[in-house]
């Protein structure tokens, strides 16, 4: 028998509503579920380019995961330690590895090394939609209220921002803030007008305030409110420096590309004094587990930003994976022809 073994399962997994996204709007998610097997032992990886996001498509990503699992399937020796060699994947890829794959298959294999999983941390609502289905979900909601929420702005006009910011943050009880992103939607000009008629003292930072990060300190020089670094980051080249205002970096392990960036992110942001907020990408139950988990053991105490599951009328079910049996789908979400194929890739 073959020591280790990998195969590829696509998911198709439908939303409540269609999602908008900067310039796209999703009616499904879609990706691919990597699962290494190793020994007796496996872990799993998800893959899932965000249009609008990502700059790698779903069929380039899998077909970068093809290779690799050809690689593995052929024989080529994997071992845990392979995840601390930076080289091993470019040698098995012979490619440059694109994010949300680097992500897949360092995590898979990351999962092969955990002997127990973290009690997961405690996450913040994300709000987003109009301000009357924001405040819905307020008057329904019964969990916990997280010393933070995160609130989308940036795309109706600057006068409908800076009502929704206002009306969330008096619908809040006093002790909780506000995170917003803006995803580099404001002028400098308009986030200083909000910044003005809002109490920053109740938001803990914002995301992404403009497209252009030499502004953000500006801002903050401005108007005290502070700010965070989200997209900037996901920029491979980009150097994390101290920066006037510099709040937190958000950090979305399927956009930025592997962990060995997103460690590089935690262990640069801790010395500068800089909040790091692990975030999902609408990955399944599978990819929000391990970026849950990444986040209790890299970033203790951190709320992390895991509410788009909250987007979904239902997940890839990781609870049976997680306590180590087959990997569960739920067929419903899966066309037959690709529930095939990945049993063909199987054999
Ligand atoms: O801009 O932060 C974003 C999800 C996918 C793509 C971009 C973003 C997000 C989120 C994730 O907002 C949720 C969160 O950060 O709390
Ligand atoms: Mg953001």
């Amino acid at each position: 028998m073959k020591d280790s073994n990998a195969d590829i399962l696509k998911y198709r997994l439908p939303l409540k509503q269609p999602l908008l996204l900067k310039h796209a709007s999703l009616n499904k998610r879609e990706g691919l579920i990597l699962r290494l097997r190793i020994g007796d032992r496996c872990g799993y990886g998800d893959i899932a380019p965000l249009p609008g996001f990502s700059r790698e498509s779903l069929s380039e990503a899998e077909e970068q995961l093809q290779v690799f699992c050809r690689a593995v399937n052929d024989g080529r020796p994997l071992s845990l330690s392979d995840l601390e060699n930076s080289t091993f994947l470019t040698d098995v890829l012979r490619l440059q590895p694109i994010p949300s794959v680097l992500f897949g298959i360092e995590s898979a294999l990351w999962w092969l090394q955990q002997d127990h999983w973290f009690v997961p941390p405690e996450t913040g609502l994300l709000l987003q939609g109009d301000t009357g289905h924001i405040l819905h979900r307020l008057a329904q909601w019964q969990g916990n209220w997280a010393t933070e929420f995160k609130l989308k702005i940036g795309r109706d006009s600057i006068e409908d921002d800076c009502v929704r910011i206002n009306t969330v943050l008096q619908a809040l009880p006093k002790s909780v803030n506000i995170k917003l992103d803006a995803n580099q939607q404001w002028t400098l000009d308009q986030a200083i007008r909000i910044a003005a008629s809002i109490d920053v003292k109740r938001v803990a930072y914002v995301e992404e305030p403009t497209a252009n990060v030499a502004e953000f300190s500006q801002l903050y020089e401005k108007t005290g409110l502070r700010f965070a670094l989200d997209e900037t980051v996901q920029n491979p080249e980009y150097l994390l420096q101290p920066m006037h205002g510099l709040a937190a970096v958000v950090i979305k392990p399927t956009l930025v590309g592997g962990l060995a960036r997103c460690w590089q992110l935690v262990t640069t942001g801790r010395s500068l004094g800089v909040r790091t907020v692990f975030s999902s990408s609408y990955e399944s139950s599978i990819g929000l587990h391990i970026v849950e988990q990444l986040s209790a053991q890299w970033t203790p105490g951190e709320l992390p930003g895991l509410d788009t599951l909250s987007a979904f009328i239902d997940s890839l079910t990781s609870e049976r994976i997680i306590a180590g049996q087959p990997l569960a789908i739920n067929p419903a979400f899966v066309s037959d022809t690709e529930l095939n194929r990945s049993i063909e890739e199987r054999r």
